[in-house]
């Protein structure tokens, strides 16, 4: 099963059914694998449980051909039931301690933090990564918090040693602002599912981080 955490890897994608212009799950996610995208979330908060499991399991088999990684946000079930990599959690989802006694080991566990305080918990809780966010304004996540801009990223980048990833907000335009901040790894929602050509998107993504991180 590929294990692959942000910063083994530059980007992580997330879908949105209501961002992707009506097109079909399938059709995007093939979009981002074929661009290299090797660290995929499930994120679809509207959807009934039983049609999430049925486009988990598609992602499951599609990911797997990829070599990519399945992370399912909230759903630990439903993570177990498709054999998905990992688990993505927030602040309001169940604890960790209890993701972890439900998963295993093996299983990658995410957890979205927003403050020093919250990245020290879920570091000593064993979080195999963290979200650092919302980096930027964000109109993609309903139950947002206020951006906590790139000063909580900077602290992540110097006090944390633990996978990280950078959201919320992120662009094509700021991606390497991010970068310069500390990110190795950018998770992008709208950008990737919501372009008219979300290949071309990703290298144009790729290539502004690649250029911000040598210079
Ligand atoms: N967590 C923090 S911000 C966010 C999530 C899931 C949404 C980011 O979406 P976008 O479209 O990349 O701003
Ligand atoms: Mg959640």
């Amino acid at each position: 099963m590929p294990r692959i955490l942000p910063g083994e890897t530059d980007l992580y994608a997330l879908t949105d059914a209501r961002l992707s212009l009506g097109r079909p799950l399938r059709d995007v996610v093939q979009a981002l694998l074929s661009a290299g995208i090797k660290i995929l979330q499930y994120r679809e908060k509207h959807l009934a449980m039983g049609k999430m499991l049925e486009e988990c399991r598609m992602l499951r088999a599609m990911t797997l051909e990829a070599g990519a990684c399945l992370i399912i946000d909230d759903h630990v079930d439903i993570a177990l039931l498709c054999k998905a990599d990992g688990v993505h959690i927030g602040q309001d989802d169940l604890p960790l301690a209890d993701v972890r006694s439900l998963c295993g080991k093996e299983m990658i566990i995410g957890v979205s933090t927003h403050s020093p305080e919250q990245a020290v918990r879920a570091m000593n809780q064993g979080a195999d990564y963290i979200g650092v966010g919302p980096i930027y304004a964000t109109k993609t996540k309903e139950d947002v918090v206020a951006p906590v801009g790139l000063s909580y990223l900077r602290w992540v980048a110097t006090n944390i040693h633990l996978p990280f990833v950078a959201i919320g907000g992120i662009k094509e335009h700021n991606v390497a602002e991010v970068c310069a901040n500390g990110a190795r790894c950018a998770a992008l929602v709208s950008e990737f599912v919501g372009a008219s050509d979300i290949q071309g998107k990703v290298r144009a993504v790729r290539s502004a981080m690649q250029k911000a991180l040598v210079r």
